[in-house]
């Protein structure tokens, strides 16, 4: 990957995007390392969370790039589109956990890009907007669909229309994150949190994952069918003889094995 530089710290890994001269936005090459950031921490089983970061102190992604874009014909930009929101889902459906650790800008493909990630933090300088009928597009990375299902119909509506940006308080007042953290802590929250998830049993902590995006596309009845399969799959593992026993047992349980 040239764009993106990938950092294991014991059980979680640190992603970073890292093109400076454009305040890291995503360009086809940046899309592309993305895909094989996902297939890399997908085939590396110690890895059981991911944080992802965007380099420098300005910008977490500026958006999508928009000197490769400003020259696309109908069908370049649908095929442009399409590279996007293929390499988004798969970030989304990856089985481990992942935060976004929002460090500025996140501004069109940037804002979309950490709404795949399952948790988004961010610094108290981060920026947010969905800037892109002020160019003549729609968001084209799943900025319609995801921005609506994560705040409300009605707000994503009014930012999309009006591509007005917003800072971080407003989009902890939104739900658009999580939480907000000074600039130079931000990391150190990240990792922390990431660490944290990464010491709980891992299967199960995929299952959660699965189960919470899998239910919320379909319907309650069906959904709690999946939640039961999902839990149902976590017994006979050695993490929950071990999680359970050593409860029983009054004692703190051994790391977990992903077994
Ligand atoms: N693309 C390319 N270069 C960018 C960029 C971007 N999105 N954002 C910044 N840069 C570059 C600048 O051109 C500049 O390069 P040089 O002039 O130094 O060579 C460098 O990064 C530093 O930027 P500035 O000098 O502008 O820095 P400032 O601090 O003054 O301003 C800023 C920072 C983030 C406010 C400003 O750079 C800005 O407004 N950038 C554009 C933000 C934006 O509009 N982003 C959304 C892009 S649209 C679709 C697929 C995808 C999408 C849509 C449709 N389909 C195919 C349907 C997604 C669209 C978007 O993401």
């Amino acid at each position: 990957m040239t764009n993106i530089l990938l950092e294991k710290k014991g059980l979680y890994a640190v992603a970073t995007i890292n093109r400076p001269k454009a305040l890291n936005a995503l360009n086809s090459e940046v899309l592309q390392d993305l895909n094989e950031l996902v297939d890399i921490v997908n085939a590396d089983e110690e890895i059981r969370a991911l944080v992802l970061t965007g380099s420098g102190e300005k910008s977490f992604v500026a958006g999508a790039d928009i000197g490769e874009m400003s020259t696309l014909t109908k069908a370049e930009g649908e095929a442009f589109g399409k590279k996007g929101n293929d390499v988004f889902r798969k970030l989304e459906t990856m089985p481990i956990p992942t935060i976004a650790a929002i460090n500025g800008f996140a501004l069109g493909g940037g804002c979309e890009l950490s709404m795949s990630c399952d948790i988004r933090i961010c610094a108290d300088t981060a920026v947010f907007g969905q800037p892109e009928v002020g160019l003549g597009i729609t968001p084209g990375f799943g900025g319609t669909q995801r921005l609506a299902r994560l705040v409300s119909p009605g707000m994503a509506k009014q930012l999309i229309y009006t591509a007005r940006n917003i800072k971080a308080d407003e989009a902890l007042r939104i739900g658009l994150v999580n939480a907000i953290y000074p600039a130079e802590e931000l990391l150190a929250a990240a990792e922390k949190m990431a660490d944290t998830i990464a010491k709980n049993a891992p299967i199960a902590v995929r299952a959660c994952k699965k189960a919470i995006n899998e239910g919320l596309d379909v319907t309650m009845d069906e959904a709690i069918v999946i939640e039961e399969k999902l839990f149902g799959s976590c017994f006979e593992t050695a993490d929950q003889v071990e999680g359970m026993g050593a409860f029983l047992e009054k004692r703190k349980h051994a790391p977990y094995q992903n077994k």
